[in-house]
């Protein structure tokens, strides 16, 4: 598997067995962490807005999820990240920023505690997270891999914020007449549309229905946008396409699949949160030469790795080339080789000149 070069495979492995560590610590650390709150802080539970104890432990899942995550990625950037965009969404929220201090500070004295060495890996990740706490983020494209957004996004995001199929389909009907590929309507109009949605989510700007009928008329605009379009002639080659498990964001794989079916290949596509064992039966059964993987947030990492690990201990010579994708792939370097994947493919553009190539 190839390793950054400031990796060396030591530190990879220790920074890997830490993270089980974590995850499989996580129930009695959110006991903890509750057991905290409740004796010390009942003022940041109350803060839960009345769904306390429950949400709260939620809340911490979620911290050591990201936090684990980080460290067996050998680096604290997607925790740091991970906390400026918690630290947006609770402001958009209106919710005491004090609240989220305490519970990594208590997350913290917990890590600080424990005998184990390991943990003094989680209490440098929270030392770096809450010496910076209070910034914000956002998750639009990375500069340096956006491809310019086609003028007609901000009708695109009109339509799409107004609920309405019909508008949306034609903005993107005008765009194809004027020569756009299925490839660069996706990567150029569709992708930074959906990628305001979620900002304006993470603002508190727009609902979770909003979001939600805005990703299904998407997924509409894009499967007639297929449906027009032409395709080059068939070829015997076979790609399977699939979200990683607990991946649910499967609209960016379904456009990354449509595009290899009009470049000539039989595709199959299985759409999101795919077991890793379904995965497998399915790579036996059809022999796909491509398999497309899909990750969108830091703690799918875990199982991206354990997939790729699990194809190549099966298949070995006969293991399918391995191409990873998805904006969190987008964000850190050199992210898909550092989880042992065989090509890293950041768009629909740059998936359609590669299934174009012979
Ligand atoms: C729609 C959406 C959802 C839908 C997805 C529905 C569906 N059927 O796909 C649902 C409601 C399920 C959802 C759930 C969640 N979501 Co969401 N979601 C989004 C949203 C608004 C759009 C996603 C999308 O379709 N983007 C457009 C596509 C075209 O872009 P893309 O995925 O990047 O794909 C392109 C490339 O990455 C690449 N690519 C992608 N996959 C592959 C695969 C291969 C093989 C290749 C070659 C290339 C490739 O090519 C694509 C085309 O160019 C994003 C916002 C955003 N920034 O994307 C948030 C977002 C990703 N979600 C977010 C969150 C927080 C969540 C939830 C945790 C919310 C919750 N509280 O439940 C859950 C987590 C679910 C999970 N475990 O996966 C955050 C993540 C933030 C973070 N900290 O990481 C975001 C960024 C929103 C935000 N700004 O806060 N979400």
């Amino acid at each position: 598997m190839p390793i950054t070069e400031e990796r060396s495979t030591e530190f990879v492995s220790i920074m890997r067995s830490i993270e089980t560590r974590l995850l499989e610590k996580l129930p009695e650390t959110q006991n903890e962490v509750l057991r905290r709150l409740c004796s010390e802080h009942p003022r940041v539970l109350a803060g839960y807005a009345g769904q306390g104890p429950l949400a709260c432990r939620e809340d911490a899942a979620n911290h050591v999820e990201y936090l684990a995550a980080a460290v067996g990625f050998g680096e604290a950037t997607p925790f740091l990240d991970y906390l400026r965009w918690l630290a947006d969404v609770w402001h958009a929220r209106e919710l005491p920023l004090e609240g989220l201090e305490t519970t990594l500070r208590v997350l913290r004295e917990y890590y600080a505690g424990l005998p184990e060495t390991w943990a003094g890996e989680a209490v440098r990740h929270l030392d770096a997270g809450l010496a910076e706490l209070g910034l914000r983020g956002e998750f639009l494209i990375p500069a340096g891999q956006d491809r310019g957004r086609l003028p007609a996004t901000g009708a695109m995001l009109e339509a799409l914020l107004a609920g309405d199929r019909h508008l949306a389909r034609a903005v993107a009907g005008n765009v194809l007449a004027a020569g756009c590929s299925l490839a660069q309507l996706g990567a150029r109009l569709i992708q930074p549309s959906m990628y305001e949605i979620g900002a304006l989510w993470q603002k508190n700007r727009i609902s979770v229905a909003q979001e939600h009928l805005a990703t299904a008329i998407t997924q509409y605009v894009l499967a007639q946008a297929f449906a027009g379009a032409e395709a080059l002639a068939r070829t015997q080659r076979r790609a399977l396409f699939a979200n990683v498990e607990t991946n649910h964001h499967a609209l960016g794989l379904r456009l990354v699949a449509d595009v290899f079916d009009l470049a000539g290949w039989s595709i199959q596509y299985l759409g999101a949160d795919v077991p890793t064992r379904a995965l497998l039966e399915q790579v036996d059964t059809w022999g796909p030469e491509l398999l497309g993987l899909s990750v969108s947030m830091p703690q799918q990492f875990a199982h991206v790795r354990a997939a790729i690990g699990a194809l190549r201990a099966e298949f070995g010579s006969r293991c399918p080339t391995l191409m990873l994708g998805g904006q969190v792939l987008n964000r850190y370097d050199r992210a898909a080789d550092r989880l042992g994947a065989d090509l890293h493919v950041r768009d629909a553009m740059a998936a359609d000149d590669l299934a174009r190539e012979q």
